[in-house]
């Protein structure tokens, strides 16, 4: 993690990997699509505070996760996505 960017998956379990938020007995982007919506419900109340939000598909490496972005609007920034990006750049 670096700058005000974060790769935010609740973990209550501690086993490195999001939660099955929705219980449907599996960790896919259905649970990573329960924080984005949190974050854009952040994005709304304090626009000037979220810069991109991204869902990431779960990989061998990790879980799913959502990668939240606040350095503020614009295209930089976001280029190292390895995932689909939302393309909710904010529109300035
Ligand atoms: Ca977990
Ligand atoms: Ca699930």
């Amino acid at each position: 993690m670096y700058g005000d960017a974060a790769d935010v998956y609740p973990d209550d379990d501690r086993d490195g990997k999001m939660d099955d938020l929705n219980h449907d007995g599996k960790v896919d982007e259905a649970d990573a699509q329960i924080v984005f919506r949190a974050a854009e419900e952040v994005e709304k109340r304090f626009p000037v505070l979220v810069g991109g939000v991204a869902v990431y598909r779960a990989t061998s490496a990790h879980g799913p996760f959502v990668h939240i972005d606040c350095r503020g609007s614009g295209p930089a920034g976001a280029s190292d996505t390895e995932s689909e990006s939302s393309g909710r750049r904010a529109l300035s």
